[in-house]
């Protein structure tokens, strides 16, 4: 299921920040991939996409409303560098006729349950339904499911067998992580990061996936930036917001 590195976008950036830096022997190439996390509202979307992409658990988010997005850049063994773009879809989005275009163009789907609330497991299969229409006759894309909120298995409802169950039967990946805690959060982007890469990891390199590092955003909807990474089909449109220099908001 994942790409090979041959037919993976690719851009070609500086990893120098500073804008002025024209300096052609700092360039390398990167690969970028956007990645679209879908699931119910109040599973943790948001939050695991903070603790991924600024180390950051807040106790309370307001709702995501439209499109959050992110730019998270790993480096994979070989000095692969890849960069995430991590799209955080709000509640609102879902029953919108925009979410079947935020979906289309992602070389990965996340999606995310809370183990605590078995209806958010239950509702995958609708999810997952929308990434099927959503990619209708073409290839689909690279789908892992993520079981959110393990710092609190004293309050599971639903049971590993059932998880892996409908893993299977989707043929998709399987994760588990806390954004709370942090734990696998990190080192599943990087999995996810290396298997759309087409980069065997072995269990040291996963353990390794600290070596994350931060990214700020690039190819801006707004940027016109020449780039040659396609923008997905109906990708961001409209006013958008920086956060903290990192993130970006499609209202
Ligand atoms: P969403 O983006 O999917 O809607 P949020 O979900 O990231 O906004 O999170 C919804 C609530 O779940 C938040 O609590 C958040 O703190 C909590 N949460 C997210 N991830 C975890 C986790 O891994 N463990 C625990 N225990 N809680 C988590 P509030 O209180 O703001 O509703
Ligand atoms: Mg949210």
């Amino acid at each position: 299921m994942a790409e090979t590195k041959e037919e993976s976008p690719r851009i070609v950036e500086s990893d120098d920040d500073d804008d002025d830096d024209d300096g052609d022997e700092d360039d390398f190439e990167q690969l970028q991939y956007k990645v679209v996390i879908l699931g119910d509202g109040a599973v943790g979307k948001t939050s695991v996409t903070m603790r991924f992409c600024e180390d950051y658990f807040a106790r309370q988010y307001k709702q995501t409303l439209g499109v959050d997005f992110f730019i998270k850049r790993v480096v994979l063994p070989g000095d692969v560098h890849v960069a995430l773009q991590i799209w955080d879809i709000g509640g609102q989005a879902i029953g919108s006729k925009m979410i079947g275009n935020y979906i289309y163009g992602a070389q990965a789907v996340v999606l995310c349950y809370d183990i605590t609330n078995y209806q958010s497991f239950q509702n995958l299969e609708d999810w997952l339904d929308l990434v099927k229409k959503a990619f209708d006759n073409d290839s689909p894309p690279y789908i892992a499911i993520v079981g959110n909120k393990t710092d609190l298995q004293h309050l599971r409802t639903v049971k590993l067998e059932k998880h892996n169950a409908f893993a299977d039967a989707g043929n998709m990946y399987s994760y588990f992580m806390s954004a709370k805690t942090g734990d696998r959060v990190n080192d599943t982007f990087y999995r996810i990061a290396a298997d759309l890469a087409g980069i065997m990891l072995t269990k040291s390199e996963l353990e390794s996936s600290a070596r994350v590092v931060q990214a700020d955003i690039i190819n801006h909807p707004q940027s016109g930036g020449d780039t040659t990474f396609k923008q997905p089909k109906g990708g961001p449109q409209g006013e958008c917001k920086t956060i903290g220099g990192k993130g970006c908001t499609i209202s």
